[in-house]
């Protein structure tokens, strides 16, 4: 495995009483949000988080701040806004700290960084919106298109949902005749997490659930978690030498599903024909849009076949999926390396998963939580209209649901992919008109304007 540089310092900067930091997390589900210097960051509070929402990164140092490819300092009073971000995203993406002494600010980067100074007084929102359009200059080949509307297996079924489930709410959505332009199945259809074309017992046939989505004047979608497998696959079974391996086996990429899961070598030829088989079965069943789930699992670091960075391994699998899906299907990137999907997909999921309870069951802000979602997803907002469309995660209107209103309210005003998640059954008159309104109010696919933080 390649050796992590040494940090080297890049930016001295003299701090006034207001000074604040801009910390970019690694993945979709990490915090990014800006802090008082002096304010301790949100970090994880249990070991197992800091894989599935921390990014298994460099851990940050005890008294400082740390970004992942970007960090902005405002130094206020008089002082220039820095942002140090990595050169070349789609290379590599070099971890950034900060640490105060006193008045100083000492910032360092373990690779290739710019430093970029913004005369006093932006608002470091604009900042970092100029910074974004810079890098979408570079990487955003085709104009970015706007996101449908979806309704969204996982809230109210997670991994238990079955066939039956799907078919209730395409009839409910087909007969109140609901503004949602897809139908998205999402985890739990699959036999295992890795075998993704051999199907739970709750499901039978996904061809007939595609076509009578289509009956309605529907698309269908799919959750793939596609450079990932469980070690109870049949993938991880039949070919450890599709796994990243590290200097001791199979690197992890943590645990879920009651099971250890690992990275695909995204190098090797045969993980690359298989991803091609599956995206193109895919399609072949009807789908055409997909939620690209876990795919922090692609980029994180081990042996490859090819001598290539993470990063570029990572972007070339999802280049694989669209060459496999064609240039149609709308991609959807989740538990995404933010900086290293640049370019690469149509929207994102810029936060954690949102929750019916507002605080994160332990503290942690990389955890599900009504909160979680707006903290991060307001910290991304300046991505929007940028790098993609930005999916600040599912509306959930049932009564149960806490401080429902003050998520509509960032949904409304962050959001850019429009998805419930409820039992489209239950919906109340409160549901169905936010949800009519959400939709029939959404932005377009251009950056958001007035943020002011
Ligand atoms: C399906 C879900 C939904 C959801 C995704 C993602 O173990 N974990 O830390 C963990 C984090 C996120 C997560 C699941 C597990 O949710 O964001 O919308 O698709 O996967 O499994």
């Amino acid at each position: 495995m390649p050796a992590a540089s040494p940090f080297e310092p890049v930016a001295e900067i003299a701090l006034g009483p207001g000074a604040r930091v801009y910390e970019s997390g690694w993945q979709s589900w990490t915090p990014s949000t800006s802090y008082d210097v002096g304010r301790r960051p949100h970090r994880p509070i249990a070991s197992a988080a800091i894989m599935n929402g921390w990014g298994n990164r460099l851990a940050p140092p005890d008294d400082g701040y740390q970004g992942e490819g970007l960090l902005v300092v405002d130094p206020s009073e008089g002082g220039d806004v820095v942002v140090v971000a990595a050169r070349d995203p789609a290379h590599e993406v070099p971890t950034v700290r900060a640490s105060a002494r006193g008045a100083a600010m000492t910032v360092s980067a373990n690779g290739p960084v710019d430093v970029l100074r913004h005369p006093t007084g932006s608002a470091m929102s604009n900042v970092l919106g100029q910074w974004a359009d810079e890098v979408s200059a570079r990487l955003v080949a085709q104009p970015i298109r706007p996101a449908p509307t979806i309704w969204c297996s996982w809230y109210h079924y997670f991994i238990d949902v079955t066939a039956q489930d799907i078919e209730e709410n395409i009839s409910v959505i087909e007969k109140d005749d609901l503004p949602l332009d897809v139908i998205q199945i999402d985890d739990g259809y699959q036999a295992a997490v890795g075998d993704r074309l051999t199907l739970s017992e709750r499901f039978h046939d996904l061809r007939e659930l595609t076509k009578r989505i289509n009956e309605t004047g529907r698309r269908a979608g799919i959750w793939v978690a596609p450079f990932l497998a469980g070690e109870s696959s049949a993938l991880a079974r039949d070919h450890p030498d599709w796994l990243l391996s590290g200097d001791d086996g199979p690197v992890s990429a943590g645990r879920n599903w009651g099971q250890q899961v690992f990275g695909l070598d995204l190098t090797h030829p045969a993980v690359c024909d298989y991803l091609g088989l599956v995206f193109g079965s895919l399609v072949d069943l009807g789908f055409d849009f997909f939620k690209l789930d876990f795919l922090y699992a692609g980029a994180l670091e081990g042996h490859r076949r090819k001598n290539v960075s993470s990063v570029c391994a990572y972007r070339s699998g999802l280049d694989l999926v669209r060459e496999a899906v064609g240039l149609s299907p709308y991609l959807l990137g989740c538990g995404a390396p933010i900086l290293p999907s640049v370019g690469k997909v149509d929207a994102m999921r810029v936060s954690p998963d949102t929750a019916p309870h507002f605080e994160p069951r332990d503290g942690d802000l990389s955890a599900p939580s009504g909160r979680s979602s707006i903290l991060t997803g307001r910290g991304r907002s300046w991505q929007h209209g940028r790098w993609w469309v930005n999916d600040p995660d599912c509306l959930l209107t049932g009564s149960a649901v806490e401080e429902r209103a003050v998520l509509v309210g960032h949904i409304e005003r962050y959001g850019g992919l429009i998805g419930v998640s409820d039992r489209m059954a239950d919906l109340d008159d409160w549901g169905r008109s936010t949800l009519e309104r959400l939709c029939r109010e959404r932005p377009g696919p251009t950056p958001f304007t007035d943020l002011w933080w």
